[in-house]
């Protein structure tokens, strides 16, 4: 039976950071992971990327030290994408690295270095197939063979689909020691829910791996004040960060995961140098915890394997913030004060972390809090700040104020007062 959800998804709450990997051969295309569907490749125009897959330069350990240094705590990598190619050794395919100039088990190898590096591990599987014969041609944007009469009009027989589908979760389930994340994607219109089985497949799950913790895009309503079993543990906004805390119907706060590209694809795509500055995502990974979120912050690594260096980059300014303000993101959440006007509040327990994004006019004022600030010190080193009263502070008898002084925002991402 499921475990009691608090313990269970106790980890992913105070993790808060964690790096999503794209890969697969819509590296080698380079337009994104959706290429097949968005240009309507035949079988015959994709083929060519599975016949050439040869990442030489794929170091998995790599990826792995590069997260732990950006302060990520976990990782979630494509087992299989839409396009149906299986980065895992799957029995049930051909359509594997295995069989590709790879000529190996990629999955295994990343599953190793991330849990070497003492990252939890996570897999993505796409429950939409674009390669597999019994999955059905539905929608233009779906699926690509739509256009394809000889597809659009082939009988399917969708249950042979769903035993394959369930056969490689349970295979990625058993094979590979224990998983921590399962990122199914994506339910739509009315292929949602037990359409796929969910309740089995959901139930299969944790009998083999009763702590894992699932995303919600097998369907069902995770808000629900009884939400169905397979509705999911945490709620996965994608490319956005929701305006305030993601709570259920009753009013409880659930968990939720923005997951969020670092330039605006989420598989390789040579062209996209639009990356989001260190200090963007550190902002932004502040605005997740504040509001009780994770950051789930992508990479796409190109066809040798390669993680953009623009990205390495950015990682590693990311990380050495993290280095000094760690404290203020894992195992914190949304503090009980409105935001504020200078920048955010993450807090854990009687900890309350003020992350300043603005210098502004005088000294910081924190609204509501007179007498209630015992010590207030720099997060990144610990220096003394002081709580003054200013002598127009008798006009606001609520409220407390800080001076930084010397020790103003040294970095200008964010500067933590603890
Ligand atoms: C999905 C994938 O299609 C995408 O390739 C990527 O893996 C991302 C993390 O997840 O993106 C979606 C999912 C659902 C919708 C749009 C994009 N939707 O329902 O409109």
């Amino acid at each position: 039976m499921r475990n009691d959800f608090a313990e269970r998804t106790r980890w992913f709450r105070e993790a808060r950071f964690g790096m999503f990997i794209h890969w697969g051969l819509y590296a080698i295309p380079s337009r994104g992971e959706w290429v097949r569907s968005l240009e309507k490749l035949s079988v015959e125009e994709y083929r060519p990327f599975f016949e050439e897959f040869d990442p030489v330069r794929y170091d998995p350990r790599q990826w792995a030290k590069l997260a732990k240094a950006a302060g990520m705590k976990y990782a979630v990598m494509t087992a299989k994408h839409h396009d149906g190619f299986c980065l895992f050794d799957s029995k049930l395919t051909d359509y594997k690295a295995t069989y590709t100039p790879a000529g190996r088990d990629l999955i295994r190898e990343y599953v190793e270095a991330f849990r070497e590096e003492g990252l939890r591990v996570g897999l993505y599987y796409s429950i939409i197939d674009w390669h597999h014969d019994d999955y059905p041609a539905y929608g233009d944007k779906i699926h690509p063979m739509r256009d394809n009469e000889a597809f659009k009009n082939k009988p399917i027989e969708f249950g042979r689909y769903l035993d394959y589908m369930h056969g490689q979760v349970k295979e990625l389930l058993t094979n590979y020691g224990k998983i921590d994340v399962m990122w199914f994607d994506f339910s739509y219109d009315d292929m949602t829910g037990e359409k796929w089985r969910a309740t089995e497949l959901v139930r299969m799950m944790r009998s083999l791996q009763p702590d894992i913790v699932i995303d919600n895009r097998l369907g069902g309503n995770i808000k629900a004040a009884a939400p169905e079993e397979y509705a999911g543990d945490f709620a996965s906004p994608e490319q956005m960060l929701p305006a305030e805390g993601i709570a259920n119907e009753a009013g409880r706060p659930i968990p939720w995961e923005a997951c969020i590209t670092l330039n605006d694809h989420w598989g390789y795509c040579s062209s996209d140098r639009n990356y989001k500055s260190a200090k963007t995502v550190v902002r932004g990974l502040v605005e997740c915890v504040s509001k009780g979120g994770n950051l789930l912050l992508n990479v796409g690594p190109d066809a040798k394997g390669v993680i953009p260096h623009e990205a390495v980059e950015i990682l590693r300014e990311v990380g050495r913030w993290m280095d000094a303000n760690a404290d203020s993101v894992y195992g914190c959440g949304a503090a009980s004060l409105p935001k504020p006007e200078w920048g955010r509040y993450t807090q854990n327990g009687n900890k309350l972390y003020a992350h300043l994004f603005d210098r502004g006019m005088g000294p910081t004022s924190f609204a509501g809090m007179n007498g209630k600030i015992k010590r207030a010190r720099l997060l990144a080193d610990g220096a003394e700040i002081k709580v003054e009263t200013p002598w127009m502070a008798y006009e606001y008898p609520d409220d407390a104020f800080v001076t930084l002084g010397g020790a103003e925002l040294p970095d200008g991402i964010d500067t933590v007062i603890e």
